[in-house]
């Protein structure tokens, strides 16, 4: 136990929830998990919306400040395509979202769920009205997956989660690398979960996208501590080399955000604290996460105070 007691790294907006199921102008069962970019002057929160059916598709949030007055689209954005993408017959789930400069276009890498699990699917977007699907990018089952924004020795990178269904092995973060965006290749394991009763044991995931700092890739990843009482989703901290992201220069402990209010705690899965999004003002982080797969909720931090805490 090495921790002093200190002021929490990250600060939750008083107005949290900032966007709920009841902020749709249709009816669903509930908002979470959201990619957020910042595009043009507004924030855009591409939203996972569960129906009541349970299956979930993605509708675009705009907001001037980024925290009050959602316009949502009128219906949904993204729907599953089971026609043509059969991944998708379960619907399409917790998009992350990245600026390919490059490219002049935001990446969404997503969730397709369907019988066969859950697996990573690319789509291209210039103005979150009309998306490209790209297909499958990483096979079942596989999930929590961003890209970087920018190539390595000519290579794009992946942050993924594959989870091999076998007793003993842990669900850890990988790397992985491509010449074009569809062919993967050089996998890797790049951050581990770790065991027993640690709060980040047998299975972690990649949360938003790597955060580019001054002092490497920050990578903000979630930890399940299983319990008789069902799992708490948590977030720690760690720091990749800004050249080669295969090189872990830091990783934190203890978690820093952890399911405590009342939305976080409670919800149709309790106990969740789930960002898939953030956007960078300066210093200024934001965390936009899902709360107990229920609601959107936001934090901020301070970059340098993330990067100060890393051992
Ligand atoms: C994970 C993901 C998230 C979800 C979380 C808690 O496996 O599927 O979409 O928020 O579980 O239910």
């Amino acid at each position: 136990m090495t921790s002093t007691r200190q002021t929490e790294l990250f600060q939750r907006h008083p107005g949290n929830p900032i966007l709920t199921v009841a902020d749709l102008p249709y009816q669903a069962n509930t908002v979470f998990n959201a990619g957020a970019a910042r595009v043009g002057d507004e924030t855009v929160l591409l939203l996972r919306v569960e129906d009541r059916s349970g299956l979930s598709h993605l509708t675009v949030a705009r907001s001037a400040d980024g925290v009050t007055r959602w316009v949502v689209d009128s219906s949904p954005t993204f729907i599953p395509s089971p026609e043509t993408h059969p991944e998708e017959l379960w619907g399409v789930e917790d998009p992350r979202l990245i600026f390919l400069e490059e490219r002049q276009e935001w990446a969404v890498l997503y969730t397709a769920y369907s019988p066969l699990g859950p697996q990573v699917s690319l789509a291209t977007t210039k103005d979150f009205k009309t998306f490209q699907r790209h297909g499958v990018v990483m096979p079942p089952e596989d999930k929590d997956a961003a890209l970087f924004p920018i190539r390595f020795d000519g290579r794009w990178a992946m942050l993924h989660r594959p989870a091999p269904n076998a007793i003993g092995i842990g669900a850890h973060i990988w790397l992985s690398f491509s010449p074009d965006l569809k062919h993967w290749g050089d996998h890797q394991i790049v951050i581990r979960a770790r065991d027993g009763a640690w709060w980040d044991a047998r299975k972690i995931g990649l949360s938003p996208p790597p955060i580019p700092t001054d002092r490497g890739w920050l990578v903000i990843y979630h930890g399940v501590k299983a319990s008789i009482d069902g799992g708490i989703y948590r977030l720690g901290l760690a720091l990749l080399d800004r050249d080669d992201p295969t090189r872990v220069l830091s990783r934190g402990d203890e978690w820093v955000f952890s399911p405590t209010e009342p939305y976080e705690v409670a919800g149709d899965v309790n106990k969740v604290v789930f960002p898939c999004g953030w956007t960078l003002e300066d210093d200024q982080l934001r965390i936009y996460y899902g709360g107990a797969d229920s609601c959107m909720a936001l934090a901020t931090a301070s970059i340098s105070n993330l990067l100060n805490w890393l051992p």
